[in-house]
């Protein structure tokens, strides 16, 4: 076998987001794109001789494809070792499990995540280093930066490996092992919990229904609910993963997992709900005819960690992404542990978690995770919350309730307007920022302006700092409105509109959110001129 150098030139928009590199597949099938960005990876890495990584994505169109090419520059780089999962398929909590716990240099996930695949949909890949997280911005800015300089990349000359088999093989001189991609993730999922309270909450007719969206969890949750804790065959449903999601739009959220809704909100619901992402690292939970809002679930989750194994000496800390609602941050007062506001992005929770400052971490957008493995985990925080269930004896709603009576609520929403034009995203928060130095003292309604600010977040363990990480109107009831532009999507702009308002009790606490949120909502309207820089009067999704 002949290693082969490529003579090649750059691509523009070789900038990872929020979560990695994300186009369109027809984008990544240029040819040459993939390589380009895959040999970055490996430049601004120093070079990748004797590492070992760890490989696999989502299942979605053009994984098997991409994954035969990553394997051929790695074996040409000289990599040592790469751990491949079993057909491509690993979730991202999982690569992140496996990165650890084979202690490897890192490893390359291929996902796009909650966008949806096909040929004429989206792909993505994203580097994750030695801790199991993705790649901190020094890293990600150091990649984009070698793909506007690259001029060859290096491929070995060989026919494709079948990854279908388990076991051992080689590639040139680089040793493959293809393994199973649920093993070490259920043994460290047994470790966390008490599987044997979840498996006799099942055994007494608890009832859960979980969403896998025709993605990746399917497998993972076969093995783990119906499996490993006895829950009967059909709790998982849509449990095979489709390279197009089955035509679906994998993202758990009212819109998207529609099926499920209509379920939890249908007779005869069963006790609990629960959906995630293309790549398994997002979640959400709903109990019969409730929804819990992703920022209140980790804030629940926080409140009742220390019934769980994993968390019985309690929690260092928590963190959570700016637009996350406060939720947490009430749970975190009253156990006297710091909380941690940080930029959106996984990527900023793990200094805290590497440092042992936070053990729980969440994201408004259906993200909660914890220090056993760097990413969100989607599974993971099922378990918790079937955990909780089964020490508590209480039901999904009842816990929410009561930890509003104790907490009060943040009633919380977001809005997004998708697909809008790029220039005219870009002009609207160009005005936001102009006005911003003003906003203070303006009066919205009953509301009146606290603070206005663009985020910047320094990293309280190596002191870098991110800035314009999104615009925050606080005011001074602890009402907010923040307004980010997405990073992850592949198509125009997508605004994403974040409202809350807290409300003590214990009145006013079971009021429908987006009539509680109203005032709210068109004072963000006024204040961003939304429509007059969109054209858009409605939001294209609400969660
Ligand atoms: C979105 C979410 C963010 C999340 C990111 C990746 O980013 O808002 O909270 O971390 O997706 O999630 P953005 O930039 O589009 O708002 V996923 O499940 O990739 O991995
Ligand atoms: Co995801």
């Amino acid at each position: 076998m002949t290693i082969k150098t490529v003579k090649t030139s750059p691509f523009e928009g070789q900038k990872p987001g929020t979560s990695g590199l994300r186009k369109k597949v027809k984008v990544f099938q240029t040819p040459g794109y993939l390589e380009n960005f895959v040999q970055s990876i490996f430049d601004a890495l120093g070079g990748v001789e004797g590492a070992s990584l760890v490989l696999g994505g989502d299942g979605r169109f053009y994984n098997d494809v991409a994954i035969q090419t990553i394997l051929k520059m790695a074996a040409a780089s000289g990599v040592a070792r790469v751990v491949v999962g079993q057909n491509g398929f690993l979730s991202t909590p999982a690569a992140s499990c496996v990165i650890r716990k084979g202690k490897h240099t890192g490893g390359i996930i291929l996902s796009a995540s909650h966008n949806p695949g096909g040929p004429d949909d989206d792909f993505g890949i994203k580097y994750n280093a030695s801790n199991g997280g993705p790649a901190a911005e020094k890293i990600t800015d150091a990649i984009y930066a070698r793909t506007q300089t690259i001029s060859e990349y290096r491929m070995l000359e060989a026919p494709d490996l079948d990854l279908g088999a388990l076991g051992e093989v080689t590639l040139g001189d680089m040793q493959v092992e293809i393994v199973d991609p649920v093993a070490d993730y259920i043994e460290l999922m047994e470790d966390l919990f008490d599987f044997d309270a979840i498996r006799s909450l099942f055994k007494g007719g608890f009832r859960l229904c979980f969403d896998a969206m025709h993605a990746i969890t399917g497998p993972y949750a076969k093995a783990i609910f119906e499996g490993a804790l006895g829950a009967p065959e059909g709790t998982v449903i849509n449990g095979d993963p489709s390279p197009n999601f089955g035509g679906g739009h994998p993202d758990p959220n009212p819109v998207y997992a529609k099926d499920l809704f209509n379920i939890m909100f249908g007779p005869d619901a069963p006790n609990m709900g629960a959906a995630s992402d293309g790549d398994g690292d997002r979640n959400i939970v709903l109990g019969r005819s409730t929804y819990v809002a992703p920022s209140d679930s980790l804030a629940v989750l926080a409140a009742n960690a220390q019934v769980v194994p994993a968390y019985n000496q309690g929690l260092r800390g928590v963190a959570r992404s700016m637009p996350t609602s406060c939720a947490v941050d009430r749970v975190a007062a009253a156990m006297k542990i710091p909380c941690f506001e940080t930029p959106t992005g996984w990527k900023y929770f793990g200094n805290l978690l590497d440092a042992g400052r936070a053990t729980l971490c969440g994201e408004e957008s259906a993200g909660t995770g914890s220090d056993h493995v760097r990413e969100k985990d989607g599974i993971w925080a099922v378990l918790m919350w079937l955990n909780i269930l089964a020490e508590t004896g209480s039901s999904v709603a009842d816990l929410l309730t009561s930890h509003w009576r104790t907490y009060g609520r943040n009633y919380y929403s977001r809005h997004d307007y998708e697909a809008v034009d790029a220039r005219a995203a870009q002009e609207l928060m160009a005005a936001l920022r102009a006005k911003l130095s003003n906003l203070p003292g303006e009066q919205f309604g009953d509301e009146t302006v606290e603070l206005a600010d663009d985020f910047s977040y320094s990293d309280p363990v190596d002191g870098s700092v991110a800035s314009a990480q999104g615009i925050r109107v606080i005011f001074k009831s602890g009402s907010r409105v923040v307004y980010r532009l997405s990073g992850t999507g592949t198509e125009g702009a997508t605004l994403r509109v974040y409202i809350e308002r807290y409300v003590a009790g214990p009145e006013g606490l079971n009021e429908d959110t987006q009539e509680a949120l109203a005032p709210l909502i068109e004072t963000a309207g006024e204040l961003a001129e939304i429509a007059k820089h969109t054209g858009r009067t409605e939001p294209s999704v609400i969660s």
